[in-house]
């Protein structure tokens, strides 16, 4: 072989096991096969050699060039596995590292006794139905028997949305009563439904208020659904969360949409009655719970249902209230401070 040809060929494999990357290796192609290479000269010049002399340079270059690709190609594609196996050596994951834990939260006191006090009643047979928290006066309060001159419309009362025509103004509802007659409308009797959800008052915040409070209430209607349904109904709902030896008194009440009207509270769990200065009910004996009657017929009036034929109770109960009494939280306001040492007292 010509000797500046086996030369070239002979040092070859010693430069590319130094190649460490794909530019260098380019690099060094370039400079074994490119266009100033010793290759490229040889080939340039074989038209100067005597004609016998061409065919043996020829035969050499092709033999050359030949050697230098593969061993070229070789290098590339062991280079190539290289790299990748340097990639996956520093990508490497190790799956006996102990793993990355976010935080797990729970749901809010409120949210666990609305879900609670739910299953109870569905228990029952009740539905479940949710509305929306802007109303209209209609389903606020003129279908609830509650006419414009009453004091619970006023604006210091209830916290209007300015739209300008006060005839579909819509306010934040004040109670989810509202959603009932939504109920009504949509079915037949017999009907057996709670609803849970935000209510909105303009009142000021203080260690029993808050503008923005939570309520479930319920409904029954269907033909002779009595005062007793209503007694046994809630008697039950207060013992299942309060417990079996609870007892429950009803006292008189006013309600627009309920009549007659009564509050129902039960006997203090902590004293089970009467021990004076008792830390849970003052030395009471019973805590107030919610309120709760026979429907008005003017309700039923509203909503095309027929006040001669069908009778029903309602009940309503402040969802805040209710927790506060369970758990002998004395600041309404715990539960908006978002203050964990106090959420996480109730998992
Ligand atoms: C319809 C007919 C009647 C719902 C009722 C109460 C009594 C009641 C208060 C409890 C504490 C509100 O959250 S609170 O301030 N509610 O005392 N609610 S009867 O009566 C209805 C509801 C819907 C169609």
């Amino acid at each position: 072989m010509n000797p500046q040809l086996a030369e070239v060929v002979e040092a070859a494999p010693g430069k590319l096991a130094a190649v460490q990357s794909l530019e260098e290796l380019d690099r060094v192609e370039a400079e074994l096969l490119g266009r100033r290479s010793v290759l490229a000269q040889l080939q340039k010049a074989i038209g100067s050699l005597p004609p016998e002399e061409r065919p043996a340079l020829g035969r050499d270059l092709q033999q050359a060039r030949a050697t230098l690709v593969e061993l070229v190609e070789t290098r590339r594609r062991a280079l190539e596995r290289e790299i990748a196996d340097r990639v996956a050596t520093a990508d490497r994951v190790d799956v006996t590292l102990d793993a990355f834990r976010l935080p797990l939260g729970s749901r809010h006191l409120i949210y666990q006794t609305i879900e609670e006090v739910c299953e109870i009643f569905v228990s029952l047979g009740y539905v479940v139905a949710e509305g929306p928290e802007a109303e209209i006066a209609w389903y606020n309060f003129d279908a609830l028997n509650t006419p414009p001159t009453h004091p619970a419309r006023a604006e210091t009362d209830t916290l209007y949305i300015d739209f300008g025509d006060p005839a579909t103004e819509p306010l934040l509802r004040t109670h989810t009563s509202p959603m009932q007659i939504r109920w009504m409308e949509a079915h037949r009797p017999p009907v057996a439904v709670v609803v849970p959800g935000k209510v909105y008052r303009a009142d000021t915040i203080d260690a029993s208020h808050l503008p923005v409070f939570h309520q479930v209430e319920g409904l029954m209607v269907g033909e002779d659904v009595r005062f007793s349904d209503l007694k046994g109904t809630l008697a039950h709902f207060a013992r299942s969360f309060f417990g079996p030896q609870t007892q429950v008194r009803f006292r008189p009440s006013f309600f627009p949409f309920t009549e007659p009207s009564a509050e129902l509270d039960v006997s203090c769990f902590a004293c089970r009655g009467g021990e004076p200065g008792c830390r849970v009910c003052g030395g009471e004996g019973w805590l107030e719970l919610l309120g709760c009657g026979m429907v008005d017929p003017n309700v039923f009036d509203a909503v095309g249902y027929d006040p001669k034929s069908v009778t029903g109770f309602a009940f309503g109960m402040g969802v805040e209230r209710l927790a506060m009494v369970r758990h002998s939280i004395d600041d309404i306001r715990l539960f908006v401070d978002n203050d964990l040492r106090f959420l996480r007292q109730f998992p």
